[in-house]
């Protein structure tokens, strides 16, 4: 700890002893930086170059810290000084890089690939002002933007840029880094491309900003609004701007390497994470072509270099742009898609294999399974349903090119770091081999009897619920019950994703207790979520959720059963308190529509109970766990595949048979709700729920409260619990994203570890 003494008294002319917290967080921060250069970087002939539009990689200093091996060293140093690290990693700003899954996932991923010692590295854009921070007001979401670049950060100019032209102008990028560490093994970087030109002051109210004024605002929010034309070509300027960026700095490394472009496979691989980095397909074509390569030649090139991950079957978010908008951003891309579209309906008649269908739109997702290699789900069965329905014209035609990768989860992340007394405690039980080899966790189960590990695990889940109590009230302002039991649902706020039915059981309880019905035990509903600003139910969802707070907690008569919460701007850093405090893991989507969840793996390595439907990752969660260890429910992906091929689903038929379906409805618009809440809001969601109901929420109703009154019910018997919560810990173990990575590598990437 010599070198970090130094670093106060080089930095501030003190001893740690007399250094503020922002202080120590600043020397940590620079001395982190310096030791993570030191390591070094993975280096190799080919490298993965995974492309995405977010990284929601979380705070950096302690996962920094444990995965150099000095995190106990630097706790222990501080606190002999008379300083918490707990408290200093407080002042750190979370990067506003991501927006849910798919970003966490990417960060996930970052760190398996530097642990595994694969060289690659993560390509995106250095989001100023995030993608926003959520604030509540009279029970609504405002935004407001989300600032996180101070003049000291964990970003590094890498000195290089790139010119990126667009229809009539160029724009010049400058290329920020940072250094993700793998766990006891050498650095990998993360790439963010920036403009210097970028100015925070254009934004006015909330999150409002000139959207053609590109020169200013390329780079300031992620996932800008995109109710408006404005707003869909920002989105292709960002996007172009990020892959043509990353195309270029992928051939300048290649080249440097000695690759001649013809071999360029030999040199690179490419992920494209989700829709959003498509164009890299025609951008490394037309730079390719532009280096003197023939277009055939350049588009079998372009083919072996680039593998696509699809994350959803949700149509909403598989892009299509039309020509019109990529004619207007970004001209010289149009004749190369164009010659891409030809080639294939040269060969396939099928419109739906097309790139440009007949309304003049361009499919993304389809020009990456036609000139990409590889297309991989995210989970069992959201690959068989890509296979079966969504892709299934795609899979007829290039079966070989199909494949599952299931998500993972960095227990770097969601388990050293944000459970410090679990993994201790299961260090104790197993050595420390489980921090390399995840699956090594499935030798907790030779201690499924023992009842002095059942008491420790629960003693360390109660101590997890007081700290997080703690946060609650520091975010919230609302006092919990630490021994009530932890009900917990946090993701972004979605139909699909059903919060709504959660809070019709919320309601559901509320009339009982008022009618008298008294529950056995307290719960508390926790709730996080944003919603996105133009997506008017799941804001008026939020506003539901935020009445029901107010209503049932400042009720006497009911809040001693029952609180609800709904933490504000709900990111990584709150993820991270709240899970290893949650007692029933909330993943309720409507079977078919989760592509996979990791959430669901986060609270299941902390000793949750699921509480799901067959979705996504669940599905592999209950074959796992076993079905005494998982509380599932609701209709499964074929019934429900089948009701949209009928369109036979009918919410009012449910709303009309069953009066307590209709109660719990009825409440969002009676008087009580009314009293705090707009009636805008919560008519037009009533509304919606009885008239439409897209994701059937409905139709689970039933077993889903059933269901959930058996959980809470068995809750009770606090051994049986706490074997569920072992085995659920015990086998957490394949949800490693260790394991996804080595997946990815073997089946796709093929790239050489270094040791
Ligand atoms: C999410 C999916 O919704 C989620 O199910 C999955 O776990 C995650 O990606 C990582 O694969 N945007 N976010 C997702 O999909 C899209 C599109």
């Amino acid at each position: 700890m010599e070198t970090l003494s130094k670093v106060f008294e080089d930095k501030y002319n003190k001893n740690v002893k007399d250094c503020t917290n922002e202080e120590i967080y600043h020397g940590l921060l620079s001395w982190t930086k310096e030791q993570l250069k030191g390591r070094g970087y993975q280096d190799g002939k080919k490298k993965i170059y995974y492309i995405s539009a977010e990284f929601l990689i979380g705070k950096l200093l302690s996962n920094n810290l444990i995965n150099l091996g000095v995190y106990d060293e630097v706790a222990k140093y501080l606190k002999e000084n008379g300083k918490e690290l707990s408290m200093i990693e407080e002042i750190e700003p979370e990067p506003s890089l991501g927006n849910g899954g798919l970003g966490r996932l990417a960060a996930c991923f970052l760190d398996s690939i530097a642990t595994l010692g694969l060289p690659g590295e993560g390509i995106g854009l250095n989001y100023h002002l995030g993608l926003f921070k959520q604030e509540f007001k009279d029970h609504l979401q405002f935004e407001t933007p989300n600032p996180w670049i101070e003049p000291e950060s964990w970003l590094t100019d890498a000195g290089i840029s790139y010119y990126v032209p667009f229809k009539g102008f160029m724009l010049k990028s400058t290329l920020y880094d940072i250094d993700v560490a793998g766990y006891e093994n050498k650095a990998i970087k993360l790439r963010l491309f920036d403009i210097d030109i970028a100015d925070e002051s254009i934004v006015g109210e909330g999150i409002s900003f000139d959207k053609k004024d590109l020169l200013h605002n390329l780079t300031l929010f992620l996932y800008p609004d995109d109710s408006d034309d404005a707003g869909r070509k920002l989105r292709i300027y960002q996007q172009y701007f990020m892959v043509s960026n990353a195309a270029q700095l992928i051939l300048d490394e290649a080249t440097a390497k000695g690759c001649n472009l013809h071999d360029l496979a030999d040199y690179a691989v490419i992920q494209i994470n989700d829709t959003h980095p498509s164009m890299v397909i025609p951008e490394l074509i037309r730079l390719l072509t532009e280096r003197g390569i023939e277009f055939e030649e350049a588009c079998e090139i372009v083919s072996h270099v680039c593998a696509y991950t699809n994350h959803t079957i949700l149509a909403e978010a598989l892009e299509k742009w039309p020509i019109s908008y990529l004619e207007e951003v970004v001209p010289h891309l149009m004749p190369i898609i164009r010659k891409l579209d030809e080639r294939i309906k040269a060969k396939y008649t099928q419109e739906n294999l097309a790139i440009i269908d007949k309304n003049d739109l361009v499919h993304m997702a389809h020009m990456d399974i036609h000139y990409g290699f590889s297309i991989n789900g995210v989970a069992s069965l959201h690959t068989d349903i890509l296979k079966e329905t969504e892709l299934h014209q795609f899979y007829e035609i290039y079966p070989e090119k199909f494949n599952n990768k299931t998500n993972g989860i960095t227990f770097r992340r969601w388990l050293l770091h944000c459970n410090h007394p679990l993994t201790e405690y299961i260090t104790s039980m197993l050595g420390d081999g489980f921090r390399k080899d995840s699956f090594e966790l499935d030798k907790m189960l030779d201690f499924k009897g023992n009842q002095d590990v059942l008491a420790n695990i629960l003693k360390i889940k109660q101590d997890a619920k007081k700290r997080c109590a703690e946060f609650i009230k520091a975010n919230t302002g609302e006092e919990i019950n630490t021994h009530s039991v932890y009900d917990i649902q946090i993701k972004r706020l979605h139909e699909y994703k059903r919060q709504q039915l959660n809070a019709l059981y919320i309601i559901d309880r509320y009339l009982k207790i008022k009618a008298g019905e008294k529950p056995q035990r307290p719960v508390t509903f926790i709730f996080g979520a944003k919603a996105a600003p133009a997506y008017v139910i799941a804001k008026d969802i939020i506003h539901l959720i935020l009445c029901l707070q107010e209503l049932i907690n400042n009720d006497p008569e009911v809040s001693p059963y029952m609180k609800v919460v709904m933490v504000e701007n709900y990111n990584v850093s709150a993820a991270e308190k709240l899970i290893p405090a949650c007692d029933i893991s909330e993943q309720i989507s409507l079977a078919s529509k989760e592509a996979s969840g990791t959430g669901n793996m986060k609270f299941m390595l902390n000793g949750a109970v699921t509480l799901g439907t067959m979705d996504g990752a669940n599905v592999e969660i209950s074959q796992l766990v076993g079905k005494d260890n998982i509380y599932i429910f609701g209709e499964s992906s074929e019934q429900v595949i089948n009701h949209y091929e009928k369109a036979d689903y009918c919410a009012k038929d449910f709303y009309d048979k069953d009066e307590r379906i209709r109660h719990a409805v009825d409440f969002i618009i009676g008087n009580e709700l009314l009293a705090i809440g707009s009636e805008e809001h919560l008519r037009r969601l009533h509304h919606e729920i009885v008239s439409k109901d897209w994701f059937m929420t409905l139709l689970d109703f039933e077993d889903y409260a059933k269901v959930k009154d058996q959980a809470l019910c068995d809750y009770g018997d606090r051994t049986a619990w706490a074997e569920k919560m072992l085995v659920n810990i015990a086998k957490a173990g394949y949800f490693s994203s260790d394991r996804t990575i080595e997946e990815y590598n073997r089946d796709i990437w093929h790239l050489t570890a270094e040791k």
